[in-house]
């Protein structure tokens, strides 16, 4: 199935509004198209005759080994898709060899996941209650979690115009659900802080003993504010396009923050990824690895965790016959000229 199919197929089995909710970007949508854009128009200068073999996809990410380079992006509320819920996602992503980055807004709680998870990540809003903040570092950590990847572009969410204004929350299911318990603080201490500020990125690495990445990115100097604060990676991301309308295309925001950090520290990129091209582009441009957002949302909504494990591992075998066609054995050195730039 093409990436189009799949998200028809999705749209067929759900309701409406939590349809528009995945699929939405903010105001007038010119970042959701502007991040498929910009990966398309990055042309291949593929090798010939480069006698490359069939190449490897394996990697490590912060030290983790994963079968590939392309995991699954934090989103939100799991269990409108399919009664598998979180725990299924995480499954389909471990018979991948993917990492799983499970998001704040969970519909399950995180140990629950973690039973189900092989590689995985959590990822932090910075709430108005610090209590609970650190607490989830702390129990993020103690389930197994590898890293905290805080989320530096969400102060406020952003306005959606379909599928926003509620809060979708399943049934039966608090707004904090993540931590499987009920807790007695007034609502907006469960939203995120907007004051938060990079020195949350030591407090968190603090209270939980993990490596932190901050995912946002978009600038350089935002970058060397992340080696400065002490993450150990950034995501080059605009929150797929929900966040800021006419932020700037993941695909040209990237060789800047690769080129002021990429000696430093680990450089990954989500938005707009859709095959295996895109995910070798991203990796020309300097991408250690790439997240996946909606196609595993569409995935989960039509096959399941096993269709979870089929998108990324179809995902990976595109990468692999796109990396053998340009002429790379190896996803580990893929060179900038790879690509001309754009
Ligand atoms: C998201 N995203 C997101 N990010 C995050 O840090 N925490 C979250 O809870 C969510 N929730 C969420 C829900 C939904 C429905 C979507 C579509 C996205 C952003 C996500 O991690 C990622 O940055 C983008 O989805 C990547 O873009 P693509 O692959 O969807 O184009
Ligand atoms: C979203 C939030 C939950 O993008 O991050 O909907």
């Amino acid at each position: 199935v093409t990436p189009e199919e799949l998200a028809r197929a999705a749209q067929a089995v759900l309701p409406a509004d939590v349809y528009a909710y995945v699929a939405s970007g903010a105001g007038a949508q010119t970042t959701l198209a502007a991040n498929d854009a910009a990966w398309a128009a990055l042309a291949f200068r593929p090798r010939a005759l480069a006698a490359a073999g069939p190449p490897d996809t394996r990697t490590t990410l912060l030290g983790t080994a994963v079968a590939t380079p392309i995991g699954v992006a934090p989103t939100a509320s799991h269990a409108l898709l399919s009664p598998e819920a979180e725990p299924g996602t995480a499954r389909g992503a471990r018979e991948a060899g993917s990492l799983y980055v499970l998001s704040t807004r969970s519909s399950t709680p995180l140990e629950e996941v973690a039973a189900h998870a092989g590689p995985w990540w959590f990822q932090l809003y910075a709430l108005r209650d610090a209590g609970l903040t650190r607490e989830l570092a702390v129990r993020a950590a103690a389930a197994g979690a590898g890293a905290l990847v805080l989320t530096g572009d969400t102060p406020v969410l952003g306005r959606r115009e379909r599928g926003s204004g509620t809060r979708l929350l399943p049934p039966g299911r608090g707004p904090l659900a993540v931590l499987g318990r009920d807790v007695d603080v007034r609502a907006e201490l469960l939203e995120q802080d907007p004051h938060v500020g990079w020195d949350a990125v030591g407090r968190l690495a603090e209270a939980s003993g993990l490596p932190v990445v901050v995912k946002g990115v978009l600038r350089a100097d935002d970058a060397q504010q992340a080696r400065s604060a002490g993450a150990a990676a950034v995501v080059v991301s605009n929150h797929g396009g929900r966040q800021l309308d006419g932020a700037v295309a993941t695909a040209r925001a990237l060789p800047e923050v690769v080129d002021t950090v990429g000696g430093d520290l680990e450089v990954y990129v989500d938005g707009g990824l859709r095959r295996g091209t895109d995910v070798l582009r991203a990796l020309a441009l300097g991408a250690r690895a790439v997240l996946v957002g909606r196609p595993v949302l569409w995935a989960l909504a039509t096959g399941g965790g096993d269709g979870v494990r089929e998108l990324l591992t179809g995902l990976t075998a595109e990468l692999a016959l796109a990396l053998q066609l340009a002429g790379c054995p190896d996803v580990a050195v893929v060179p900038r000229d790879l690509v001309l730039p754009s």
